[in-house]
């Protein structure tokens, strides 16, 4: 049976999730087969030479002609692009790949999550949270459930990029509130509230802070500037429901970080450390050992490594997007449900509403 895939998006996101498409029968024969058969956009020409450079049969620039008649819909929109076209393909029973955070508000993402509810279990809605598929973390996941850390005791997650440090970086739609919902909290945050969330569990309470650095940015091409609306950074101190303690932090403008996303967990018996600029590594200081040590997570019996080349022939950030892609693509041929689902990704965003709300309030604020 062959998959039918339509596509929309085809900046970032677009590339990164064709790219991975062109690789699944190559490194993982036993993939649904698909056929890349609509890309979808607004600007025809554009479009055009983006479905010739990423394999794509025929383009559209209406989503709407597109949710029915295909077996699989990505959305890999901005934002406030993600309700409509996902919402609408749910209800035409087309399975959904939505790339994160779900949605730019709460009540959006609640729209979604109650569309893939309606839908049912045999119609897979995923959310894009690409490093959950990182050999190292599933690794560590792995550590986590045998209870190699013991009681977990504390917890960090940081994502810092640095490409909003130069004030003249033009304005894009990542920095208005209505397109994006928040800025490096949900661009970032999203990310590793995803992870930690997967690793330690739920997030029970939480007091948030959010800053904007830059009030206004250029727009490119013009003489014109626009208001920044959303944050350039957040941080926030969490409870998880274990009683673990946890800080977490994003930041847009964190000098000299390129795309740093670091966890660290201790436990009652250990701890690791994973960053995603090592993401071949894993340091781990379990009871055996009087130190970190660092493992390099290549072994062909590592997740996902017996698809691709001998150890320490290292992966980078694309091969998450294959093992996703895979993942997603065998649960909508099963008609299975997949994980990160619409489900997980309303309860990222009820976290990241309740940054907000907490910022807003000045208070500590219990997750609904
Ligand atoms: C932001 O710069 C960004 O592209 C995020 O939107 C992605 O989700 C992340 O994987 C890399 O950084």
């Amino acid at each position: 049976m062959t998959l039918d895939v339509g596509v929309l998006g085809y900046r970032f996101m677009g590339k990164a999730h064709s790219n991975a498409l062109e690789r699944l029968p190559m490194f993982f024969p036993d993939a649904p087969d698909i056929e890349r058969s609509v890309l979808v956009g607004r600007n025809e020409s554009e479009l055009s030479a983006a479905a010739d450079q990423f394999g794509f049969d025929t383009i559209s620039t209406d989503w709407e002609e597109v949710v029915d008649e295909v077996d699989v819909f990505y959305n890999l929109g901005p934002n406030h692009v993600h309700a409509e076209p996902s919402i609408a393909a749910l209800e035409a029973g087309t399975a959904v790949f939505c790339e994160k955070p779900l949605a730019p508000t709460l009540e959006s993402a609640e729209r979604m999550a109650e569309a893939s509810r309606e839908a049912g279990d045999d119609v897979p809605a995923g959310c894009a949270f690409n490093y959950r598929f990182v050999p190292a973390i599933q690794y560590a996941k792995g550590l986590l459930e045998a209870g190699e850390l013991g009681e977990i005791r504390h917890v960090r997650g940081r994502y810092l990029q640095d490409w909003l440090v130069d004030s003249d970086a033009s304005w894009s739609w990542r920095n208005d509130e209505e397109m994006a919902g928040s800025g490096a909290l949900g661009d970032l945050g999203a990310h590793t509230v995803d992870l930690l969330q997967f690793l330690v569990g739920d997030i029970t309470r939480l007091s948030g802070h959010l800053r904007t650095f830059v009030d206004e940015r250029p727009v490119e091409g013009s003489d014109e500037t626009r208001p920044v609306t959303v944050d350039d950074a957040y941080s926030a101190q969490v409870e998880f429901d274990d009683g673990a303690m946890g800080t977490l932090e994003a930041s847009r403008y964190a000098t000299g970080h390129k795309n740093d996303h670091t966890i660290e967990i201790e436990g009652s018996k250990g701890s690791l450390r994973f960053s995603l600029e090592r993401l071949n590594e894993l340091e781990v200081c379990l009871e055996h050992n009087r130190g970190y040590e660092t493992i390099l997570v290549t072994d062909e019996d590592d997740p996902y490594l017996d698809h691709w080349w001998p150890p320490g022939h290292v992966l980078g950030w694309e091969h998450t997007f294959v093992h996703e892609n895979y993942e997603f693509l065998s649960a909508v041929e099963a008609g299975e449900p997949f994980e990160p689902s619409f489900e997980t990704g309303l309860s990222v965003q009820r976290v990241l509403s309740a940054i907000q709300d907490s910022d807003e309030r000045g208070e500590w604020v219990e997750i609904e």
